[in-house]
């Protein structure tokens, strides 16, 4: 058995209750296998792939909060700091109730190739909770939150891990968060990133996701003539990453005709109407239903769907494996060109196989989606600067960012062979920096 097949299968015997961890190993591992080959003496006497899935360490902990009623109710916390080997731990916070150890583990291993990629010193971690925002008030999500830092604050720090959002938590979840540690530690440190802009945020944090992913969808196009003017576009998700990708998809002239929640999907044929989308969702916090009632061009359907829809690129922003293989089928049959994702691992191993194998361009997630951690980077570079820059600054940074990415990761699939194979490009572009740094600095 060749070294990556070996490590593979005990990956799976160690992790065999946590499926989504081993889905993303497997994805990177059997894509790393020319480049593992080819230095295959070196990484297994230092046993590198063994100490690149097996974070650095875990930790779980109890947050027991007060709700509205009086009642204590009591949720787990996790934070994964997965491999610190070019940064500081850097990674998002997921709140939703099918957080568990495994599914923050599977985020943070990819958040360290991800990190990566963005070509700033950041490593990978993530955190979370299995706690449901969904129809909490303001105050009870002040008190999980502060909660939740009371124990979180003993293992972050500006230059030791830094969280930011995801799933669940946006800027109002880190404003608690943020105040409960600066109180505790008693200091004004950027121990956060996508923090209000009063208080050390960036400029374009919020979009850069969402924009991000459309800077290297329009670059994967220009690669192969054609741009984004005209193109029909479906998106899955309603949030923050959704929500800005349709925003820069629409700019760039294309027409996005879907989004979705965990309930049901949006079909607009006349284009998603992203000033109600953001009225619905960021400020009332409702479901689509509200979306569709004050839109008449659009209909309203329970459920799943927004892949059988006829569209030219789709770009999955909700959440894991909400690609399956019958969506990839009707995606194909309906002509589609592209898929980059701006979620995390949305797409299933035998779904991207078969979207590749028919000719589909698909950009993964630990690229697509790399603009949102890359401004992160760049918050942080403000905040040790104590200055701020413009949204346009910001913004012209992410771009290149993207746009370098977009090379880097074609290139290293062109090295190896592999041209047009945008997912093992980012996994060994991804790669060769931490590997080159795990190497360097010895056993440890
Ligand atoms: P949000 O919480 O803002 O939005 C998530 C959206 O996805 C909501 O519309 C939500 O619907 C939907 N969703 C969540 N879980 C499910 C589910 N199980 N089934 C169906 N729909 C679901 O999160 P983000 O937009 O921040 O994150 C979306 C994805 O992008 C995640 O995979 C995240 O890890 C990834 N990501 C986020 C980044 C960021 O900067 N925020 C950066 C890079 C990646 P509902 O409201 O009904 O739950
Ligand atoms: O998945 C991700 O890259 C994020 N949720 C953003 C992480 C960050 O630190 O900005």
């Amino acid at each position: 058995m060749g070294y990556v097949d070996e490590v593979l299968a005990k990956v799976k015997e160690k992790n065999a209750s946590e499926p989504e961890f081993i889905q993303a190993v497997q994805e990177v591992l059997e894509s790393l296998k020319p480049v593992i080959d080819a230095n295959e003496e070196v990484y297994r006497r230092e046993a590198l792939l063994e100490r690149l899935v097996e974070p650095d360490r875990q930790f779980k902990f109890r947050i027991p909060w007060v709700d509205d009623k009086g009642q204590v109710q009591v949720n787990v916390g996790y934070r994964v700091q997965f491999n610190n080997s070019i940064g500081p731990y850097k990674g998002g916070i997921r709140l939703h109730p099918s957080v568990n150890i495994g599914i923050i583990k599977f985020l943070g291993f990819e958040q360290v190739l991800k990190n990566s990629l963005t070509s700033l010193p950041i490593g990978g971690g993530k955190g979370g909770s299995d706690f449901d925002p969904k129809g909490k008030s303001d105050r009870e999500i002040m008190a999980f939150c502060q909660s939740f830092i009371t124990e979180l604050y003993k293992y972050i720090g500006a230059d030791v891990d830094v969280p930011a959002g995801d799933i669940g938590t946006g800027a109002r979840e880190i404003g608690y968060m943020y105040g409960q540690y600066k109180r505790i530690k008693g200091l004004y440190e950027g121990v956060f990133t996508g923090k209000g802009l009063t208080y050390g945020g960036s400029l374009a944090r919020k979009e850069a996701t969402g924009y991000g992913l459309l800077y290297i969808t329009q670059e994967l196009m220009k690669k192969h003539g054609e741009s984004m003017e005209g193109k029909v576009v479906a998106v899955s998700g309603a949030g923050n990453v959704a929500t800005y990708a349709i925003q820069k998809a629409q700019q760039m002239g294309a027409k996005v005709v879907t989004c979705s929640d965990s309930t049901g999907w949006i079909y607009d044929p006349e284009g998603i109407d992203v000033a109600l989308l953001q009225e619905v969702k960021e400020v009332k916090r409702a479901r689509l239903t509200e979306y569709a009632k004050a839109r008449p061009s659009a209909e309203y359907h329970e459920g799943k769907g927004v892949w059988t829809v006829k569209c030219d690129i789709a770009l999955p922003c909700a959440t894991q494996n909400e690609l399956l293989i019958d969506d990839a089928k009707a995606l194909v049959a309906n002509g589609v060109k592209a898929v980059c994702e701006g979620a995390n691992m949305p797409t299933t191993i035998d779904a991207t196989k078969y979207l590749q194998e028919n000719g589909v361009w698909f950009i993964g997630g630990k690229a697509a989606n790399a603009g949102g951690v890359a401004t992160s980077a760049l918050e942080m570079t403000q905040n040790s600067e104590r200055l701020s820059w413009t949204f346009e600054e910001v913004d012209a940074k992410l771009q290149q960012i993207m746009v370098n990415i977009f090379h880097n990761i074609d290139d290293a699939a062109k090295r190896y062979g592999m041209e047009g194979n945008y997912v093992a490009g980012a996994n060994i572009a991804g790669f060769e920096k931490v590997a080159n740094a795990m190497l360097a600095q010895g056993v440890c």
